[in-house]
């Protein structure tokens, strides 16, 4: 009942604002302008990402692994066209401590999109498959309650050899989280009405003919986020 109530206030309070109007089918980009990700399972259009801003949390666990996975993930930022100044990385011990930092970077408002980076391998005990779990329901439940694109950048696997299969050369998963940062973190704006500071466009994400949002109370319409 509460859900149902819920859903109906939040498409009136999108219909009503005009910013979120899905298209369907959603318009996918002209094949000349998708790049494709790492071990070619997804492709990602033209995407701009000159004002965005992303942080990304990396462990220190699995350091060196984790650290060529940063390397995939500023390499296709930058192909996006974000700039170094736009970048911010932060540290922590392990893949468990990668949700809460999320969340507190995130309610920064710092940054558009955050990049959870971390390596998790599974071991003799039981540990791995309580991590993998907590880390990855964690990431989701602080994009979900944040509102801020949180990037599942965590490889979980079996031994090493998986990892460094998924972490190298062109198979280098790090530069899929980056494209997918900056498409989310675009899609947002989009969804909310936000144009790009420098060029004044919105991306062209799917979300139909997005109208910046006028007033307050618009902008604060319950059901819309
Ligand atoms: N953290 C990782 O990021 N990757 C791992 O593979 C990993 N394996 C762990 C295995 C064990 C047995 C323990 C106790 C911790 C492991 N951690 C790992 C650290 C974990 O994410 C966290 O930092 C600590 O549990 C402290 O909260």
């Amino acid at each position: 009942m509460i859900s149902k109530t819920f859903l109906s206030l939040s498409l009136v309070a999108s219909i009503v604002t005009g910013a979120f109007v899905p298209k369907a089918p959603f318009s996918s980009p002209p094949a000349s302008l998708l790049r494709m990700g790492a071990d070619s399972e997804v492709s990602f259009g033209d995407l701009d990402g000159t004002d965005v801003r992303v942080g990304i949390i990396r462990t220190r666990w699995n350091d060196e692994h984790v650290s060529n996975l940063v390397d995939g993930a500023k390499k296709a930022l930058k192909a996006c066209n974000v700039t170094d100044d736009n970048i911010f990385v932060t540290e922590v011990p392990g893949a468990f401590e990668l949700p809460l930092a999320a969340k507190f970077l995130a309610l920064s408002g710092t940054v558009d999109a955050v990049i959870c980076c971390g390596v998790l391998i599974k071991g003799d005990t039981l540990h791995f498959e309580y991590i993998c779990e907590a880390v990855s329901s964690g990431i989701m439940q602080i994009g979900l309650s944040t509102n801020t694109p949180t990037i599942f950048g965590v490889l979980t696997c079996l031994n090493e050899e998986q990892v460094i299969k998924r972490s190298t050369g062109e198979n280098n998963h790090g530069e899929d989280w980056g494209s997918t940062a900056v498409e989310m973190a675009l899609l947002k704006n989009e969804a909310l009405g936000v144009t790009a500071e420098k060029s004044g466009k919105m991306a062209n994400l799917g979300f139909g003919d997005a109208k910046p949002l006028k007033t307050d109370t618009e902008k604060k319409s319950p059901g819309f986020f």
